[in-house]
């Protein structure tokens, strides 16, 4: 190896601590989506890091508006046939009427998850201040201020600790006796108590708002107890003021008395003290060691590193600003483990999911209330969870999976007399599972289906028998439920979801009403649904009939088509408009996160879904975005992924009608959503790394901006680890791959490999063996007359397959 050669790897490989900070010089002010946000999937706080007066705006997973309640309709058994009759009689607008009459709900559209409050910090005399710098760092999950008053050098540091539940911030000064400042809470609850508890202790009690007809009944209880060392310490009104200190630590704890979607039976108060107690005593430095330890426990198992130029050297903000105009590969592993940090810190096993914005909202009434919108969003904020290694993180998705397959049974037997379970398209703290917002959104029944995926992939990635036997009833209720709902459609004898949507789209020829018979996203979540019910039944050999059962309705199933534009069709007509640029592009979930549509199985079905992603177009809402980094990823086009992903970090307004990104790196829908965040986290590892189309697919759609790199840690399906991945040039020159189950490893790779050894790898053939790498046939495509689409020209890969043993690990290299 030559020495320039030899530098430049040395450049390449060393993703530096200083690489993982978000950092600024300049304070929030009053914006918060310039705040950076820290988490332990319980508790959430955005740091302010303001001179004068910080502030630190509190959440907690738990506080939601309203209380235990259902919000099903059963007026819509009766009107469903009518409904039916009318969509079959391309009356949708008629059916879209009688279904917001009949069919959507006239109770709650789902609760508000809201903010607890703000711990204010307040500092006389700071106002001219010197050298300020504030970070949060994601390698160790801690936000920092400094700044320099009168030359004292004042330093906060802020974390949520993973191991104590409770919130820390210490605050010092480099010279003894310079700390004064005074602490308060606020809170913008209507049902709310503030008190001084003895001299140290601020307490805030509060009761969640009543929201469309539903009490709020939440109650919880922040404690903020501070310590110091030095100085003294008083209580006025609702502040504690501390004088003179060398350092004050203060602890936050915040708790409700939700015990589950069920029960609220809590006690909120012993909570708070409990956490409180438990770590108050506690060394600071211990604490802080405590929290690195547990926190990168799950964030190292990453490392990413596509190199680094001297446009990292500027701060967050101006790197922004920036980045669509200059080089800069670090920002984008920048990005990428901050999506991964972000859901470290917003979902931990016990806890909620990750709402639509995490955990992190400081609003009383949040844009679609914070709330789980199942047609896309949450399911987009999990997208990262398997691959990235980070497989604990799905526990609270996966839960509320489980609750939700309880609560909608009920609402498949009240409002369509069906058995099994379902969702629509919004859920909430309470598990609701009736339609919302009206019929053009909420007349889709597919979040159930959507979902379950999620219980089947966690097995295909983790093995886990024990735990898929205990999800498998949930799996094969959401398919229980389409053995009953489905219909025959009276023209195409398919049988088909009526009603159901395209999700929140419609063609100008449908009197631009959304509700419809088997649209193409319906059929491909059904296909799913029974395949993995399926897959699963015989995973543990378990019911033969169902299997046949499920099989023999499958084969019932529309096929997708390709329409006279070349298109994927949306609808079962031929009505998409190719200037039409809606942000849901729901017919190519077949493309991801499904795996309906492959380059190598249906190759003309792969090239109407480029077309159809190019008709759309690239720039829309940040999700939007987010999605088409990981369509482009599956188009193996590197490039157009990473055009996305430039897209996607503009400071926002900067692209008319588009989404972007805040200076916190926070996605903008706008506004603020977090599933764009997740969805470009996982649209970059799809770029280095596929599992789901029959094979371990290296490098699949490297952009030329990343000739050279390494990814470390990602997870595949069927439990291969994928270590210390180096490519070079575009070329793959070395990988190493643990078998954390065993099995048949079918790997596909953009140039000839080798074992380490020297040895040739055998070619594939025939079907993988590997049942964790099954990929269920699809029905061939009905192609319109009018087109005349073409397979796309691949570039050539190399497939090989090795058999592995539980526990090895295998190293190649560049032939
Ligand atoms: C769906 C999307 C919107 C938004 C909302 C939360 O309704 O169509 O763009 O993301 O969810």
């Amino acid at each position: 190896m030559n020495i320039v050669l030899f530098l430049s790897f040395a450049n390449i490989f060393c993703q530096g601590s200083e690489d993982l900070k978000l950092w600024y010089k300049t304070s929030s002010g009053n914006i918060w989506e310039n705040a950076l946000p820290i988490g332990n999937g319980f508790q959430g706080a955005m740091v302010y890091g303001n001179v004068e007066k910080d502030i630190f705006q509190l959440n907690e997973g738990t506080v939601w508006s309203g209380s235990p309640n259902r919000n099903d309709n059963p007026n819509a058994l009766e009107a469903l046939p009518k409904v039916r009759e009318l969509i079959f009689k391309g009356e949708y607008k008629a059916a879209e009427n009688l279904a917001n009459e009949k069919i959507i709900t006239k109770k709650s559209h789902g609760q508000m998850f809201q903010s607890v409050g703000n711990l204010e910090l307040t500092f006389t005399d700071h106002e001219n201040y010197s050298n300020y710098y504030r970070e949060l760092d994601i390698e160790n999950a801690i936000a920092k201020t400094t700044y320099n008053v009168d030359g004292v050098t004042y330093t906060r540091e802020a974390f949520t600790s993973f191991q104590d539940r409770v919130m820390i911030i210490k605050l010092s000064a480099d010279k003894p006796n310079k700390l004064s400042f005074s602490a308060s809470l606020t809170s913008k609850h209507v049902k709310q108590e503030i008190k001084v508890n003895g001299k140290n202790e601020l307490s805030l009690w509060g009761t969640t708002s009543d929201h469309e007809g539903v009490e709020g009944k939440v109650k919880f209880n922040a404690l903020a107890r501070i310590k110091t060392d030095g100085g003294n310490i008083t209580k006025s009104a609702n502040t504690v003021n501390i004088k003179n200190a060398n350092s004050v630590t203060i602890h936050v704890s915040i708790a409700s008395n939700f015990n589950n979607y069920k029960d609220i039976n809590g006690d909120e108060n012993q909570r708070a003290k409990d956490y409180m107690n438990k770590a108050f005593d506690k060394n600071f430095e211990i604490m802080k060691a405590q929290h690195i330890a547990a926190y990168q426990k799950y964030f190292n198992r990453v490392k990413l590193d596509l190199g680094t130029t001297d446009a990292s050297k500027l701060p967050t903000d101006e790197r922004l600003k920036k980045f669509n105009d200059t080089e800069d590969p670090s920002f984008v592993t920048l990005y990428y483990q901050y999506g991964r940090y972000l859901l470290i810190s917003s979902s931990q096993p016990g806890g909620q999911p990750a709402n639509l914005q995490g955990i992190w909202n400081g609003s009383m009434k949040p844009a679609w209330d914070s709330k789980y919108t199942i047609n896309i969003n949450t399911e987009m904020n999990y997208w990262p969870a398997e691959k990235t290694n980070l497989s604990e993180m799905h526990e609270p998705l996966l839960k509320m999976i489980m609750e939700l397959s309880e609560t909608g049974k009920e609402t498949a037997k009240v409002m369509y007399d069906a058995d099994g379970w379902l969702a629509h398209h919004n859920t909430d703290i309470w598990r609701i599972t009736g339609p919302v917002d009206g019929s053009f959104w909420g007349i889709w029944n597919g979040g159930g289906a959507w979902l379950s995926q999620h219980l089947w992939e966690h097995y295909l990635y983790t093995g886990d028998k024990m735990y898929l036997k205990s999800v498998y009833p949930a799996i094969k209720g959401a398919a229980e439920f389409y053995v009953d709902f489905l219909v025959e459609h009276p023209k195409y004898k398919w049988l088909v979801i009526a009603p159901g949507n395209s999700p929140e789209n419609a063609p100008e020829e449908h009197q631009r009403a959304s509700i419809t018979a088997g649209s193409t996203m319906d059929n491909q979540l059904v296909f799913d649904v029974f395949s993995t019910t399926i897959n699963a039944a015989k995973a543990l050999g378990e019911d033969k009939e169902l299997i046949e059962k499920l099989e023999g309705l499958k084969k019932r199933l529309p096929p997708m088509q390709i329409g006279k534009h070349n298109q994927l069709q949306e609808w079962l007509d031929d009505v998409d408009s190719p200037t039409d640029n809606h942000r849901h592009i729901s017919h190519l979930y077949g493309l991801y996160p499904s795996n309906q549509i492959s380059p190598y199985n249906n190759p003309k079905l792969f090239a109407a879904a480029k077309n159809t992603l190019l008709q759309r177009g690239d720039v829309s809402t940040g999700w939007s975005m987010g999605w088409k980094v990981n369509w482009w990823a599956k188009m193996q086009d590197g490039n157009h992924a990473y055009q996305l992903i430039k897209n996607q970090l503009m400071p926002l307004g900067s692209v008319r009608g588009g989404g972007g990104t805040y200076n916190n790196l926070f996605d903008a829908h706008p506004p603020f959503q977090i599933d764009g965040n997740f969805g470009c986290t996982s649209g970059i590892t799809e770029m280095l790394m596929q599992s789901s189309d029959g094979a371990v697919h290296l490098i699949p759609a490297l952009p030329d901006n990343f000739k050279n790199g390494m990814i470390s840690g990602l997870k595949t399906r069927g439990g291969f680890t994928i270590d210390n991945m180096i490519w070079e040039n575009g070329k793959l020159t070395s990988v190493k791959i643990t078998s954390t189950l065993g099995g048949n490893l079918r790997l596909r790779t953009p140039n000839e490999i080798k074992s380490k050894s020297g040895k040739k790898l055998k070619k594939a053939s025939g079907e993988n063996k590997n049942d964790f790498f099954v990929v269920s046939e699809i029905k061939e495509p009905i192609i319109s007359k009018d087109s005349d689409i073409q397979p796309i020209q691949l570039k050539r890969t190399f497939l090989y397959d090795i058999p592995t043993q539980k526990g090895r690990s295998y190293t190649f290299k560049m032939k």
